[in-house]
This record gives structure tokens, C-alpha cells and sequence, in this order.
């Protein structure tokens, strides 16, 4: 069947785009347009076109299949110039998502109509290129420049109802997108059209907006080059003529395409497709989630209550005693607050989170509940007597999860009846606002309880990863060989300061040891303890000699670094350098690009020992994990890319 249809209600024509899953633009769908245009124009019945799309979105942009391969004709901005130049104006009639060439499409329509459920974007840069047929060049026409800076070097995509104020759209609609957009053609026939997006002026923006902005965005991209090309090109929209202008932004395209950044990228963007749907289950209905329970309202548990909150479950938080639980509601309605403060939430939404939230001490009130999980302090016993409750307190089918991310979740289920129904779902702290999840089956885990765990990721938007059992699963095995491996590097002679800085230079927000700084040392060197107290034979590390010393990180004044009172700005210390010294056997010097290499093929290797052990599914599920749950830079897609490339 066609990918592209035309059908005609009296002087309008609708075309209809059908190219599932989500009509992106393959060399098939633009050939179909492109002979739509030929077609309608040469049609003496037709005075305008309608184009709207089939199934769950409008265009969702290029074929992202075909970036590894050459360009295949007709090119696409081509193909928006000849709908622009059609001797009929075109209405894009816009559900679900117009994005990149989507929403390129639509600009090259003389009008773009949507439902106000829908979404507009330019999200190129997230896939390390620019904009490739004429978003950075038309956007600006339509929206203003400042507006489309905002919009190209963010790669974020605005709801329709804000488009409409941006004047990327020109009518919103509640119901029957198609009648509508009929409706929307028949009346722009009775009057004068407006010019097209190409003819419409640029106003330049002031002096100094540039050089402001490419400050601005040369923060936020943290390495990424895309979205500071994509500057260039706004300058460029902004400054030249529209066909130089044009010329400048499909070079940067074309260059930027083969780009490693862009492949890293690509190879993201499909990981992040695959982990959430394991082939075996593609057959498994999940159960269903309409309440849940939280045991513990420390902040993991404040956090995943808060995650469910904000997917709309009512939850019920369980504490040991009324102060812990004044605490827990404490935690989560600073959450909530804080959310509001920033603007993320209304008032009336936060009151509305905050309204889903029962507090009680009595596990009888878990009766009804789908789901429990348990983020109690990391002590096998103490997770064992909440089993032991939820065991009697929840009904027979309800899922419980453990939310453990060191302990071996079969020892916590050991005594559970119907241990089918049990998992660990592993969160990252703060739980309600980072995406990873780990997602850890025990052998009696069932499917169905398995694919719960995976209905729950996506409900809380979560990219889940499903791991096997093995002390840390794969997150924090990796991130203990990445810290073991930095602390080697020290006792060769390399300064604390000079691996940070190498791995700020890499792309991560904050190097080893200022991040452990920021959270504590304390929590690792007790596990090690704990280790040593039940007989396993843990050496000594570096960060131990720091914390016997009472330097446990920023909270106590100072950890590797010291820190000034209300200054979180690490200075190398020169306690830290006599604590050490003994520890320090040499005087290697390495430079920063080879610092972080090394680090980053440490990480990797460990990641080839989970992938060897079968604790994770694929290579990809482990760049993930890192990306999502420890700050690895996604253009660099993870460190088994890196290093596998
Ligand atoms: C661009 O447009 C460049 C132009 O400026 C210039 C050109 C010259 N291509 O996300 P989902 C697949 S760059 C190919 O789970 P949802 C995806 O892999 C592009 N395939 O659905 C998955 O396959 P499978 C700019 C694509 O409903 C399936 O579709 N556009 C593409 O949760 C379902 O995907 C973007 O970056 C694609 N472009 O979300 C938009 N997109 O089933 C990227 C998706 O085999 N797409 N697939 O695993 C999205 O953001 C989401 O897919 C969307 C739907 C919001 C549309």
C-alpha cells in the first residue's frame, strides 16, 4: 500500500500519510509527497490541500535508519521548497508529535493547524546535527529569532497551545483534527493568504545577543558540538539571504551527519528504544497499577513516592513510627514544594500530589495495594521483617519490589510465599527525577511480574534496564571499579584535582572524587566495614583513610578536598596529602585526555565482565545505565561505545 494517499472532500484535497510506526520521512514517504504536490497542483478541482497523517503521530522527522547511508533523493529540503511553492496552499494538520523534517514539513505549508494535544519541535541537536531542511532558517521567520535559538538548541519540543502563542501554529483544536483542518482551508480560501514562511522578514536581534547566547548554550551542551552549530546556522538565518542562509545550514547538516558525535547519539537513541521491550515479553500483559505502597520515607523513599505521585498512583507511605513518618511526609512535600517554587508545578498541583498520599504506620492499610516497594535502610535484616508484614498484610497477587542496590534481593525474598510476584526495582537518587531504573528479576520472579516492572518504568518515564544479581548490579559494580580504578591512579603519584578535571574535560559534570565528596564518603566505606565484619576480605582504600579521619566529604568541611564554610568550591588539601602520603608509591604523570581514556576503558571492561557473566542483556543496556544513572556524556554513547568504536 502507498505511504501517501489523496482523497478530496469537494475544492479541498486531503493527503494522508500512512508510514507506520512514525511516518518518518523515508525516501518512499517523501517521493509520495513530492508527487502529491505534482498531482494536486495539476487538479483544476482542488484549491487547497490538507496533509494529516495516519496512526499515533504526525511526522516525527527524518528516517533516522537512513543517516548511516547517502542521501537519497528527492532531499527533503527540496521537498519542503515544493510544497512551500505549490500553487495551492497546503494546511499541516498536526496530532501527536511534528518533529525535525516533521515539523520542517509543516513549515513549508502556507498554515499549520494541530490538536492541543499535540507537540512541535526541532529535537536535531539531541541527535548531534542541526536542523537539515530549513528549521533553522524558516523558524526564525515564523517565531522570531530569540524564540527559535530557544527552540533549535534545546532540542525541546513545546505543546501546541504554546506554539500557537509563538505563532508556529495558526489554530488549535479540542476534537476531529481532520474536520477542522477542512473547516481551517475553506476559510483561509475566502481571504488573502499570508506570505510563506521563506518571504516572511527577519528582525536581527541586538548586539551582544550572540556572543550572550553562545555563552548560554556552550554551557548547557557540557561538550555536545550540535547545538552550537546550530547557533551558527540561527546567525546565519538571521544575517544573510534565505538561499545563503539555507546553503549554510545544509553544509553544517551534511558535516555534522558523519560526525562520531552523531553516531554516538544514534546509537543512543535506539538503545533507549530497546531496553524497555525485551523480546520474550513481548507477549506478557502487565498487571495492573492503580496503587501503591512505599516502605521507608527516607529520601529513595520520598523520592519513588514522589515518582508515583507524579504518574498519578495514589500512594501509601509506611514508616516504623509516627516521627519517622512526620519525616517521610516532610521529605515528600519539600519535593513538591520545591517543584512549585521552581515552576514546575502549580500550587494547585502540588496540593493535588500531596492530596494522593496516605501516611499511616499500619501495614494493614497496603490491603488493596498493586504494588509495594520497600527503600528501607541497607541492612538484610531489617528488609526481611518488612517482607515478613507486606507476606500477611498485602493480598496474595500484589507485586512486591525491593528498591536494594547492593544486597542480594533473593536472600530478602528467601521467605516470601508466591515469590513469582517479587523484583528489584533499583532507583537512582532523587528517585522522582532521574531516569534510570534498574530492573532485577530473581529466579522465581515471573514474567508477568517482570513485565509489571517494565509497565511501571514507562509510566513513571523512567528508561529501564533489566540486570541480573551480582553485588552492586551493573551500575554500582561499574561505579566502584571507576572510583578503584581513579584511586590507583592517585597511589601512582596523579593529583586528585588533575583526574576530576580530566573527567570534566570528558564531559561529566563532576569528576570521582568531587562527586564523592558531594555525597558522601561514608556510605561506601560502612558497606566496606560491613564486608569486613561479616569476613570478606576488603583492602583498604584510599577513601577509607579519609573517612577513619573523620573526613567524610563536603558535609564534614572536607573529604579529598576541603571546603571553605558555605563554599562548595573543592581546594586541594594538604591534610588529605599527608593523610596519603604513605599510600602514594610513585610519580607517574599522565595527561588529562589519557586520564580519562584509561578510566573510561576501566569502566568498559568491567561492563565486558557483566555483559561475559550474562548480568546484562546487551552492550547498549550498559551505556544506559551509565548515561542515565551517573552522568557518563550522552554524545559519547556510554563507555562500551566509546571504547568499542
Ligand atoms: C530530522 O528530522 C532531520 C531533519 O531536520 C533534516 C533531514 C534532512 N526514524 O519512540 P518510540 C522508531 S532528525 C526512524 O518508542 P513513541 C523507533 O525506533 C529526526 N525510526 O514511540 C521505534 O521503533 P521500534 C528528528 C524512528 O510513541 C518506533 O519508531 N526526529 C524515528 O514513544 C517507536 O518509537 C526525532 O528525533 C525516526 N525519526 O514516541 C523524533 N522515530 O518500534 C524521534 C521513532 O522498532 N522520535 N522511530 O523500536 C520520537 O521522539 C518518538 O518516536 C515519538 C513517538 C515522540 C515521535
Amino acid at each position: 500500500m502507498s505511504v501517501v494517499t489523496i482523497a478530496r472532500q469537494g475544492e479541498i484535497a486531503i493527503v494522508t500519510v500512512d508510514n507506520p510506526p512514525v511516518n518518518a520521512l523515508s525516501q518512499a514517504l517523501r517521493q509520495g509527497l513530492w508527487d502529491a504536490v505534482g498531482t494536486l497542483d495539476a487538479d483544476p478541482q482542488v484549491r487547497a490541500v490538507v496533509l494529516i497523517c495516519a496512526g499515533r503521530t504526525f511526522i516525527a522527522g527524518a528516517d533516522v535508519t537512513e543517516f548511516g547511508k547517502p542521501p537519497q533523493e528527492p532531499h527533503l529540503p527540496d521537498l519542503v521548497d515544493r510544497i512551500e511553492g505549490a500553487a495551492k496552499p497546503w494546511v499541516a494538520a498536526i496530532h501527536g508529535s511534528a518533529l525535525g523534517g516533521g515539523f520542517e514539513v509543516a513549515m513549508g505549508c502556507r498554515f499549520r493547524v494541530g490538536l492541543d494535544s499535540a507537540s512541535v519541535g526541532l529535537p536535531e541537536v539531541s541527535l548531534g546535527i542541526v536542523p537539515g531542511a530549513s528549521g533553522t532558517v524558516r523558524t526564525p521567520r515564523l517565531a522570531g529569532v530569540e524564540t527559535a535559538v530557544d527552540l533549535v538548541t534545546s532540542g525541546k519540543p513545546v505543546k501546541a497551545t504554546k506554539a500557537l502563542t509563538m505563532g508556529l501554529i495558526d489554530a488549535v483544536f479540542a476534537g476531529d483534527l481532520q474536520a477542522n483542518a477542512v473547516a481551517f482551508a475553506r476559510d483561509a480560501l475566502t481571504r488573502d493568504l499570508p506570505p510563506p514562511a521563506s518571504a516572511r522578514p527577519i528582525t536581527p536581534p541586538d548586539a551582544g545577543f550572540w556572543d550572550d547566547h553562545r555563552k548560554a548554550v556552550a554551557k548547557a551542551a557540557k561538550g555536545a558540538e550540535a547545538p552550537l552549530r546550530a547557533l551558527d546556522c540561527l546567525r546565519k538565518a538571521a544575517e544573510a539571504p534565505f538561499a545563503e542562509a539555507m546553503a549554510f545550514e545544509r553544509q553544517t547538516f551534511l558535516d555534522l551527519r558523519g560526525s562520531d558525535q552523531a553516531a554516538a547519539l544514534r546509537h543512543v537513541f535506539f538503545a533507549e528504544r530497546a531496553a524497555p521491550r525485551p523480546a520474550h515479553l513481548k507477549d506478557v500483559d502487565p498487571l495492573p497499577l492503580r496503587s501503591a505502597g512505599v516502605i521507608g520515607g527516607g529520601t529513595m523513599g520520598a523520592g519513588i513516592a514522589a515518582a508515583l505521585r507524579d504518574a498519578g498512583i495514589p500512594v501509601t507511605l509506611i514508616e516504623r513510627d509516627d516521627q519517622a513518618l512526620e519525616r517521610g511526609i516532610s521529605n515528600l512535600r519539600a519535593i513538591f514544594d520545591g517543584a512549585a517554587k521552581r515552576g514546575k508545578l502549580t500550587e494547585a498541583q502540588a496540593a493535588d500530589r500531596m492530596a494522593g498520599v496516605s501516611a499511616t504506620t499500619d501495614y494493614a492499610a497496603l490491603s488493596d495495594a498493586d504494588l509495594v516497594i520497600e527503600a528501607v535502610f541497607e541492612d538484610i535484616a531489617v528488609k526481611c521483617a518488612v517482607f515478613a508484614q507486606l507476606a500477611t498484610a498485602c493480598r496474595a497477587d500484589a507485586m512486591l519490589a525491593t528498591n536494594t542496590s547492593y544486597l542480594n534481593p533473593r536472600l530478602i525474598a528467601d521467605d516470601l510465599p508466591n515469590p513469582h510476584r517479587f523484583i528489584g526495582l533499583h532507583f537512582f537518587s532523587p528517585a522522582n527525577v532521574m531516569r534510570l531504573l534498574e530492573i532485577v528479576p530473581v529466579p522465581e520472579t515471573s514474567d508477568r511480574t517482570l513485565a509489571t516492572g517494565f509497565a511501571l518504568a514507562r509510566m513513571l518515564g523512567k528508561i529501564p534496564v533489566q540486570s541480573g544479581i551480582c553485588e552492586g548490579f551493573i551500575g554500582n559494580r561499574i561505579l566502584k571499579r571507576y572510583r578503584a580504578s581513579a584511586e590507583a591512579l592517585v597511589r601512582q603519584g596523579i593529583a586528585i584535582a588533575e583526574i576530576d578535571a580530566a573527567m570534566r574535560a570528558y564531559g561529566f559534570a563532576m569528576g570521582p572524587f568531587e562527586a564523592q565528596d558531594l555525597g558522601g564518603l561514608d556510605i561506601a566505606f560502612l558497606q566496606r566495614e560491613g564486608a569486613r565484619a561479616a569476613g570478606q576480605d576488603v583492602p583498604e582504600t584510599l577513601g577509607d583513610i579519609l573517612v577513619r579521619a573523620g573526613r567524610k566529604g563536603q558535609k564534614t568541611g572536607g573529604g579529598w578536598y576541603d571546603y571553605a564554610f558555605g563554599d562548595r568550591r573543592p581546594q586541594p588539601s594538604s591534610a588529605v596529602a599527608d593523610l596519603l602520603a604513605g599510600a602514594i608509591t610513585g610519580a607517574t604523570s599522565m595527561e588529562g585526555d589519557a586520564i580519562a581514556r584509561h578510566l573510561v576503558g576501566e569502566m568498559a571492561a568491567e561492563g565486558q565482565a557483566i555483559l561475559d557473566e550474562g548480568i546484562a542483556a546487551r552492550a547498549s543496556d550498559i551505556d544506559l545505565v551509565e548515561i542515565h544513572g551517573y552522568g557518563f556524556p550522552r554524545w559519547r554513547g556510554g563507555p562500551m561505545w566509546a571504547v568499542n568504536r
